[in-house]
């Protein structure tokens, strides 16, 4: 089985095809001569020529969901973290090779084509992600969804350093032509803000908004694999009403003729690049409501158009997933247009709406969970409010009709603000986590009381990632492997990776498994030496963290260690060390000083240790600007070592830890998250466990001196703590980093020094593991062998079966 195999016809009329297509777009869509052409030009040309194959299928998908009436599943999502598009269309439409050979007979690196598209960086993280996978998987099995968002002009913003300190600038994914998306201006819709409103005696109102800008629709297909199926992403943006005020231009206030365009525009500017803390700023719960406001009229203007209009149906042929409570909009807002303009009772269009919607949890953070003010609500959205406040007593009399007072913690407004979070809970049919710890401490602590009102809400679904982009497309040198070995059965149902069991103990399998991680590392030591000049020895054990910054993630328990690790090896430099690269890479919100003080802090000990002698061929550390997506694709293939090291019971569930896993990388880490599912189906041998648990960690919290005892018992903790307080590594500040040395001293909320000593350990269990080639490339292909069941095709097939109750077209 060659990757040949996995393109769809053959590959000499694709290659045909493909050249015959891009010669036709370069010269009359891009209108350039071949010769004259930019790579960029190129990539446009690529595709454009790969979107025809991509609408063919989309048309097709299309008209069977409409001919067969079938249900239809709603993704609403604040963030979608895409990264490049032209890589799934090409990997979906099984034409890799066949591009390769078609750019390369006019001269052209496919690689460097393809690394020509921006990444549409529309997301902060986890979630982002998540919902990117989600969408990709939902088209691969056939499930008839749709994506909503926003169409931000600029995503995540680019991060440099400057002297080590991280700096942000706008990103621009629009700069150049996207040839993914279709303008759809017949879907436009008009959303109001403000105003006022009058309630009638029946309950019904009248709304009258005082603002109103228009959501215009841009449609991207989501070409599932071999095109079988393709979704749809509808991404919102946001354009004036009214283009121009004449009657104020005619005044000469030519400034404020074009005001209230700006202001529209404002709307999806930028996407608001916090991932843990929400500010309740006016101009993000805009948003919210803009997309959510936008895509519930669409929602329902397609259920009318393909089921009528009793709307009492809609949830045998609609289910709505909220990612997380940026959402949470769309209950009220579906309330408001049943009750206010199709003539439902609230407790009937209540219990209609709760049909339909279902909320996604992804964290616990008490910082990350949404609470709007309500005056704020009242100005910007007084209907909702005043709907909210239905809902509320809705809810109450639900209870008090089965003897039930609500406890305080479960009202939707306390306090002044409104409880997004248990907003969401009291409107969802369905509730979920996103690992199975992560949703048993949702039943435990910030949805205790309404689990104990409403039992059987809450649900697990543990996250999965697509095996498409993470493992075919990303990892050429093992999925060649894996199809010489196994076939490509894995390739529809990655389960099948199990397959790989037997070869597990056969050396010659080994081997060629170890050679194409060593492929992958020389490609990221390449990538790395470009843009960090850092020398990494692909022999060399590469130890990658790679995430947002936060301390709850602990990126500085990974350089505390690492500290340490250089203190060791200056004392006995002549010990046979294992050679170590540690990777980072990773932003940080850029209102969390904290974080941005540990990135300094890394690039600082980079620094040092890095410029150490003693350190060449033992230590160096890498920090490559501005990780994204793409970055992922390149450092994940390439990583010996999985960092997942974050406090238990913070990490809802994670997802690199699945990738990282299924490219062959073993996992340091704690039993937090997906953590736990992982090492439960890898086998506790193949996986470095260390650290508190979850419980433990609520207990060692409670010691009012957790730290000090921790500190005091660890000569090398102690030791690294007083050079990062004492300046060793800041000459040029001795006190830059002694908030970051205070913090760990006085409060530790997040456990680094009690599991300092445990997770040091472990690292050195690491290196006796690694010391053995054949044995670690044994730990490593059983992580890839074991892990099928993370594809996040099984996770959409178990949404689809618990949750919406929808069912695939094949
Ligand atoms: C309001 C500001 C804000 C923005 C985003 C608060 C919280 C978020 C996200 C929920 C944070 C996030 O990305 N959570 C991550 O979600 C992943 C997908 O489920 C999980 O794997 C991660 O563990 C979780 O941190």
């Amino acid at each position: 089985m060659t990757p040949q195999d996995l393109s769809q016809g053959n590959l000499v009329d694709n290659v045909a095809f493909l050249r015959r297509e891009i010669d036709r777009r370069m010269r009359y869509v891009i209108g350039c001569e071949p010769g004259r052409a930019t790579l960029n030009d190129w990539r446009l040309a690529l595709a454009f020529s790969l979107r025809d194959r991509i609408v063919d299928s989309w048309l097709a998908s299309r008209r069977r969901v409409r001919e067969e009436g079938l249900k239809r599943v709603y993704y609403l999502s604040m963030e979608f973290l895409i990264g490049r598009l032209i890589s799934d269309a090409i990997t979906n439409l099984g034409l890799e090779e066949a591009s390769r050979q078609a750019l390369a007979s006019f001269g052209q690196d496919y690689d460097a084509v393809v690394a020509e598209e921006p990444d549409a960086a529309l997301g902060n993280g986890g979630l982002g992600r998540l919902a990117a996978c989600f969408l990709e998987s939902m088209a691969s099995i056939g499930l008839p969804a749709m994506g909503y968002g926003v169409r931000y002009d600029h995503g995540l913003f680019r991060q440099s350093f400057h002297d080590g300190w991280q700096v942000e600038s706008p990103e621009d994914w629009l700069k150049r032509r996207n040839p993914w998306e279709f303008e759809r201006p017949e879907d436009n819709q008009v959303i109001g803000f403000g105003g006022e409103m009058r309630e009638d005696a029946s309950g019904r109102a009248v709304w009258t908004p005082g603002e109103t800008v228009m959501a215009a629709a841009y449609d991207t297909p989501i070409v599932g694999w071999k095109a079988r199926w393709t979704d749809t992403l509808r991404l919102w943006a946001a354009k004036p009403t009214r283009i121009f005020d004449l009657e104020r231009f005619n005044r000469g206030d030519f400034l404020g003729a074009a005001e209230q365009a700006s202001l529209a525009q404002t709307l999806s500017r930028v996407l608001y690049p916090d991932d843990t803390t929400e500010h309740g700023r006016e101009l993000r719960l805009k948003q919210e409501y803009f997309f959510t406001a936008a895509s519930v009229r669409d929602i329902l203007a397609r259920f009318r158009d393909e089921h009528g209009d009793d709307l009492r149906k809609l949830p045998q042929k609609v289910a709505i997933q909220l990612n997380d409570t940026h959402p949470t909009i769309a209950a009220p807002e579906l309330v408001r247009i049943l009750v206010d303009e199709n003539g439902f009772e609230v407790d009937e269009a209540i219990e209609t709406a709760r049909g339909v919607l279902n909320y996604t949890n992804h964290t616990l953070l008490p910082e990350a969970l949404e609470r709007w003010s309500t005056s704020l609500m009242w100005r910007v959205l007084p209907r909702h409010m005043r709907l909210i406040e239905r809902i509320d007593d809705w809810h109450i009399r639900q209870n008090r009709a089965r003897g039930v007072e609500r406890p305080p913690s479960t009202w939707l407004i306390d306090h002044g603000e409104t409880r997004m979070g248990n907003l969401a809970f009291v409107m969802a049919n369905k509730v979920n986590g996103v690992s199975a710890l992560h949703t048993d401490l949702m039943k435990k602590t910030v949805f205790h009381d309404f689990h104990v009102m409403h039992p059987d809400r809450i649900v697990n679904q543990t996250n999965g990632v697509t095996p498409r982009r993470w493992l075919t497309a990303c990892n050429p040198p093992l999925r060649n492997l894996l199809l010489e070995t196994i076939g490509d059965g894995w390739t529809e149902d990655l389960g099948k990776l199990e397959d790989l069991e037997p070869h597990l103990k056969d050396s010659a399998f080994l081997e060629k498994f170890a050679a194409a991680k060593r492929e992958n590392k020389v490609r990221l030591s390449n990538w790395l030496k470009i843009r960090t000049g850092v020398e990494a020895d692909p022999d060399a054990l590469f130890d990658v963290q790679i995430k947002r910054i936060h301390e709850y993630k602990r990126q500085h328990l990974n350089l505390l260690e690492a500290i340490a690790h250089w203190n060791a090896i200056r004392r006995e430099p002549d010990r046979d060390w294992i050679p170590r690269v540690r990777i980072f890479g990773g932003k940080a919100a850029p209102g969390y000083a904290l974080a941005k003080q540990i990135i300094k802090l890394i690039n600082d000990v980079a620094k040092v240790i890095n410029a150490d002698p003693l350190m060449r061929g033992r230590l160096v550390i890498a920090y490559p600007e501005n990780y994204n997506v793409s970055a992922a694709e390149v450092i994940i293939p390439a990583a010996d070592l999985s960092e997942q090291i974050s406090t238990a019971g913070k990490e809802a569930s994670g997802t690199g830890n699945m990738k990282f896993a299924m490219n062959g990388a073993p996992t340091i880490g704690t039993l937090d998250g997906a953590n736990v599912e992982i090492r439960d189906l890898v086998g506790a041998d193949d996986f470095f466990l260390f650290g508190l648990t979850a419980e433990e960690a609520v207990e060692e919290r409670k010691r009012p001196d957790h730290a000090a005892a921790a500190i005091s018992a660890s000569p090398a903790l102690q030791e690294a703590i007083e050079q990062i307080a004492s300046g060793v590594f800041s000459p040029d500040d001795h006190h830059r980093f002694s908030a970051i040395a205070e913090n760990l001293r006085r409060y530790d909320y997040f456990l680094v020094c009690s599991d300092f000593d445990d997770y040091a350990a472990a690292q050195r269990r690491v290196d006796e593991a690694y010391r053995k080639p054949l044995e670690w490339a044994r730990m490593a292909a059983t992580n890839t062998a074991r892990v099928g069941w993370f594809s996040s095709d099984r996770t959409i097939r178990s949404y689809a079966r618990e949750v919406w109750t929808a069912d695939t077209a094949f």
